[in-house]
């Protein structure tokens, strides 16, 4: 079979070479680095590193890590390695407002991100023959921009669809013929069943393949998609940190993600000591841009738990793989794709005057992640109508929309009715982990 590659020069660089390339990047970014950002110079001054230190690849170890608590800190312009007007665009996560993380992209730092989502299209076997439908959200999420980006690059038809009304999405994916389907995983299964719903068999489409990404899922996952679609299913791997989709993507042998590392240095540590796991232990992703201009980020911390394998890959890559990711070293949920941290929900409940006595629970019901809040109703509104019970849920739910960017479906209980913890505190309830979702 011809082997389809959107930069074959750098994406079957010999290992040796790779290496090479990302030793003198590496020595370049950090004095970048160093010379630009003075959060970061703060941070290895603090360590006694310079960036004379830095010699070779092993002894990015000496260099102090980045974590999401460091990015907030610094929010918005404390990473910033250039000049504003040199800055073309942000992104951002989701997040408390005040306390997102806000990455900044020069048009070389876009340029790049999108060439690793066409490397991640053309693995998936697209060309400028597809239509590539991208249903990730457009806007701050990076998901919709990436792929669409990706995709223009191919020169593939895209059709910039953005997240939500399926009937609008199934339309388009059946009157225009597309043939690559891009969104999160449970949205596909989603897809799928709606097309089922309406009468359409697997062969109807024309998707052959379909690259999901941005939330954790499983192999059955993965096979129940690829059925009711009548595709291929590829798994993309990625950060708004880093750039955002596309920092890592399957090839055909569906295996793990190889990594883009002619512009991201990844390395597994230990979540608790920090010390550096040699390749094929199970422990923390931390990710060091080679490249990046706005913002450059050193050692930065992913939390997500995942192994890294060099075997030799038959699509003739050579880019290190991770496995998919198998969990995560903090207490941060994705739910529907978005990013949700409980303190995020404590804030809300706070703000509007009730205890932080509150049970989070999440499932995966029919391939949609459930997403429930129960909340202690305060001792005075005990005795409430059930509408006027019901109107202080509304309330809390729209607070809620408005910090997370998704809809919970939030129950007012008993006050005291919630189990008390003598220990940590049990907040969560995620039963997808039931069902081998790693969370
Ligand atoms: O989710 C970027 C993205 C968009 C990736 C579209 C793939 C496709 P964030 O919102 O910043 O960025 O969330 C990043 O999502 O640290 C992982 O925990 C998780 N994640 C992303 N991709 C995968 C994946 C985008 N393929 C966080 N499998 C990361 C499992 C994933 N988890």
């Amino acid at each position: 079979m011809q082997k389809n590659y959107y930069q074959p020069e750098a994406e079957t660089m010999q290992v040796e070479d790779i290496k090479k390339l990302q030793e003198e990047k590496l020595i370049k970014q950090v004095k970048y680095v160093y010379d630009n950002v003075k959060y970061y110079r703060d941070l290895m001054d603090e360590r006694g590193v310079k960036p004379e230190d830095i010699t070779c690849l092993s002894d990015i170890s000496k260099l102090p890590f980045l974590t999401k608590d460091d990015l907030r800190e610094a929010y918005p312009y404390g990473m910033l390695a250039t000049d504003l007007k040199n800055c073309v665009r942000i992104q951002s996560t989701s997040g408390t407002t005040g306390k997102r993380v806000v990455a900044f992209y020069t048009q070389n730092d876009i340029d790049m991100w999108e060439e690793c989502c066409a490397r991640a299209i053309v693995a998936a076997g697209g060309s400028n023959e597809d239509v590539v439908q991208v249903c990730y959200g457009y806007g701050l999420f990076t998901g919709g921009p990436g792929l669409n980006g990706g995709s223009h690059k191919v020169g593939s038809l895209t059709l910039p669809m953005s997240s939500g009304n399926t009937n609008r999405q199934i339309q388009f994916m059946m009157d225009l013929n597309a043939t690559i389907l891009c969104c999160t995983p449970s949205y596909a299964a989603y897809i799928g069943e709606s097309l089922k719903e309406k009468g359409y068999k697997p062969e109807d489409n024309k998707l052959k393949a379909g690259i999901f990404g941005a939330e954790p899922w499983t192999e059955e996952m993965r096979r129940d998609i690829e059925k009711s679609l009548g595709i291929k299913a590829y798994d993309i791997y990625g950060l708004t940190e880093t750039s955002g989709p596309g920092v890592s993507f399957e090839c055909e042998e569906q295996t793990g993600m190889h990594i883009n590392e002619d512009h991201f240095y990844a390395e597994i540590i230990d979540p608790d000591t920090g010390e550096v796991l040699p390749e094929g232990s199970k422990g923390e992703l931390v990710f060091t841009s080679l490249d990046k201009e706005a913002f450059p980020l050193l050692r930065y911390r992913t939390r997500d738990i995942t192994i890294l394998t060099r075997e030799k890959c038959s699509c003739g890559r050579t880019f290190i793989k991770m496995k998919k990711p198998m969990g995560r070293s903090d207490d941060m949920m994705i739910i529907r794709g978005v990013n949700v941290f409980p303190s995020q929900i404590e804030a809300v409940l706070l703000n509007l005057g009730y205890a932080p006595n509150y049970l989070i629970l999440v499932d995966r019901v029919n391939n949609t992640d459930t997403f429930e809040i129960q909340v202690e109703m305060l001792p005075e509104d005990f005795s409430d109508t059930p509408k006027v019970i019901t109107k202080k849920e509304k309330k809390i739910q729209s607070a809620m929309k408005e910090m997370l960017g998704i809809n919970p479906t939030i129950r007012l209980v008993a006050p005291k009715s919630i189990t008390r913890s003598e220990g940590k505190a049990v907040r969560v309830i995620d039963n997808r982990k039931k069902i081998g979702i790693n969370i």
